[in-house]
């Protein structure tokens, strides 16, 4: 990694709207990051949603030389489940885009994933995952050094005290491929986890809402209205005021590290246990002496990070 350099991110996304702002917040920010490709997975919806989903937010912010890769249809061992509860059928409801003209990327996920990093030096590539893991798993069996050639692979899920969203004991991204999750677990990789236990700290409140729409672009506008469809269903579930914005705490992590702060602890998944599936059991208190693998970001700046999502939103 040279120093002042862009720092090489690669982004794995399910689009929904805050993987969305993920991808935009870290397309606004070329003098950070350079964002080498998006590859999609099925997880919020299907993938050809999520590839579609991926290029709208590209087109929207005129950011179209980013390759869009299509990858995993289902997870590794079990049929998907998905999200559109949340998110509406097309993962992107709330907001009408038009369908993108620009076409995919030609290949697999996963294979431009090991290409992608494997092409440059060990050390330089950064994954942001946002979405269930099994890209990056598949990536991962390709390519059995592909661990040890990533710079750190940073990903939204899991968590710990908060409890599970859509089970009692597990987290979405990682309840809808257990078995990819503990294979990027147990990786060896530098891995940042930003569990929900942060990010249901950071709510899409209306104040946050209106100074995003205050912007006065159409990115800012179509987010605006994405973000108060998405807040809805939160918003019944949880009886809080605003939504979580989950996936852009990875890109935002990579900004501005000083916002969030945690522990590095051993976690490791369940895969077998029918109540607790995709449960990430953290071993916070390091009661067992199993080896940390995981720096797990229990804590965020709430309003630092709507500060640098919308000021970086408004770049575009
Ligand atoms: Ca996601």
């Amino acid at each position: 990694m040279t120093p002042g350099r862009p720092r090489p991110i690669l982004i794995d996304t399910d689009p929904s709207p805050d993987d969305a702002v993920a991808m935009l917040v870290a397309l606004a920010s070329p003098e950070d990051l350079e964002v080498l490709a998006v590859t999609t997975v099925a997880g919020n919806v299907p993938v050809h949603l999520t590839a579609k989903n991926a290029r709208k937010a590209l087109e929207l912010a005129r950011r179209t030389q980013t390759p869009v890769y299509a990858g995993a249809a289902a997870p590794l061992l079990r049929p998907l489940v998905t999200a559109e509860q949340v998110h509406g059928k097309t993962g992107f409801d709330g907001y009408d885009l038009p369908d993108p003209v620009t076409p995919l990327a030609a290949g697999f996920a996963p294979d431009a994933i090991v290409d992608l990093v494997m092409s440059r030096p060990p050390g330089e590539v950064t994954l942001c995952c946002l979405a269930p893991l099994t890209n990056i798993a598949l990536a991962m069996a390709k390519e059995p050094r592909l661990a040890g050639h990533v710079r750190e692979i940073v990903i939204m899920g899991g968590a710990f005290s908060e409890g599970g969203n859509i089970t009692p004991a597990a987290e979405f991204n990682i309840y809808v491929d257990p078995e990819a999750a503990a294979r990027v677990l147990g990786c060896g990789a530098h891995i940042t986890m930003i569990p929900l236990d942060c990010t249901h700290q950071a709510l899409t409140t209306p104040t946050r809402l209106e100074k995003l729409r205050g912007i006065g672009t159409p990115v800012a506008e179509a987010f605006y209205h994405l973000l108060k469809f998405n807040k809805i269903f939160d918003e019944r579930k949880y009886g809080w005021v605003g939504g979580p914005l989950h996936d852009a705490t990875v890109v935002a992590y990579l900004l501005a590290p000083e916002i969030f702060s945690g522990r590095k602890v051993n976690i490791e998944v369940e895969c077998a246990s029918p109540l607790t599936l995709g449960m990430t059991v953290v071993d916070w208190w390091s009661v067992t002496g199993r080896t940390p693998n995981v720096l797990f970001l229990r804590n965020v700046n709430a309003d630092a990070y709507f500060d640098l999502v919308i000021g970086r939103l408004a770049r575009l």
